[in-house]
């Protein structure tokens, strides 16, 4: 078997890691039999790697749902700000686990002809700005840039900003020219792409989580003798205390280097709680403007995992 594997990161970030040991694994599982060649981004925007995937022009895929907004419009609920806890690991757990997600959520890709396998975290999401994110008076007006799930976008304009949709990799000359002002990334993202050369301030917000899916072209998954199925899906378990461990080595390392650097220093913002609390106001009646805008369906959704989230820290 020679299959492709496209991620929306360079080699050395998480992602493209992910998938570099997630094909070493089964490789050495099926003794040779499958191949998977991976990609890094950089040949199309991340829109046009989820086509890529849909059509089958390459077998694997990891997405980041804020990139398959118009097309699975319940997948926006990770768009939600202050949805999951403070507790990475918890939140880590939830999206092994969730129904909502790896049941519902995942029945609406598949009418879309993708698979998701794993839910997985790439960290908390901070805000860089070039200047102060501190409260949401900093955001009247502020340009930030987001993916482009049309619900991101309201998330920012709860706050009083002036969010525009762009793929990341116009980001950098982006925030260098003032055509936008600030973005959300997690934070080995953010040291790994340098957006910290470009932003003169890093705000701690975790405001939210960056979540990635592994998913696979549903056909194509669905046509596979089940013994290799079987190889899949046991490389996707394998892998998920992986993704994490990396995740959180690579988010804790590339903080400190943000802060030790001398030629592009870097205001780092810890918000009190009273602070963050202004935001969580806000970003609460977001839920209510996804639920009338998507539906029914989207509502079960988002109610179960808001029940399952609330179990889990119980
Ligand atoms: O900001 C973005 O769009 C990019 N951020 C991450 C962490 N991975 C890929 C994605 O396209």
């Amino acid at each position: 078997y020679d299959w492709n594997f496209i991620t929306e990161e360079y080699e050395g970030q998480v992602q493209y890691e992910y998938a570099a040991k997630f094909a070493e694994i089964l490789k050495e599982k099926s003794d040779g039999r499958i191949n998977i060649e991976v990609h890094e981004y950089g040949v199309m925007s991340e829109d046009s790697q989820v086509t890529l995937l849909q059509s089958g022009g390459v077998e694997f895929a990891i997405i980041s749902p804020g990139f398959t907004g118009t097309m699975v419009r319940e997948g926006q609920l990770f768009a939600l700000h202050f949805l999951f806890t403070d507790d990475m690991e918890l939140n880590q757990q939830i999206l092994n686990t969730s129904e909502a997600l790896n049941v519902h959520l995942t029945e609406k890709y598949e009418s879309f002809n993708i698979t998701p396998l794993a839910y997985w975290t790439e960290g908390a999401m901070q805000w860089t700005g070039n200047s102060e994110l501190r409260t949401p008076e900093d955001f009247q007006g502020f340009k930030m840039r987001t993916q482009s799930s049309p619900l991101i976008l309201r998330s920012y304009e709860a706050y009083g900003a002036s969010p525009t949709e762009m793929s990341w990799g116009e980001l950098y000359t982006s925030l260098q020219l003032g055509v936008v002002e600030g973005q959300e990334n997690p934070i080995f993202f953010i040291e790994d792409a340098k957006f910290h050369e470009v932003q003169d301030y890093m705000t701690i917000s975790e405001h939210n989580i960056y979540v990635a899916m592994t998913t696979v072209n549903t056909q194509f998954f669905n046509g596979l003798p089940t013994d290799i199925q079987d190889m899949i899906l046991e490389t996707v378990e394998e892998m998920r205390p992986v993704a994490y461990e990396m995740q959180e080595r690579m988010n804790n390392e590339l903080l400190d280097a943000i802060i030790n650097n001398d030629t592009h220093p870097t205001e780092v913002i810890e918000l009190t709680p009273e602070e963050r609390e202004a935001f969580r106001e806000l970003a609460i009646p977001v839920r209510d403007f996804f639920i009338e805008d998507v539906g029914e369906d989207a509502e079960k959704i988002l109610n179960l995992l808001i029940e399952e989230i609330e179990a889990a820290q119980n």
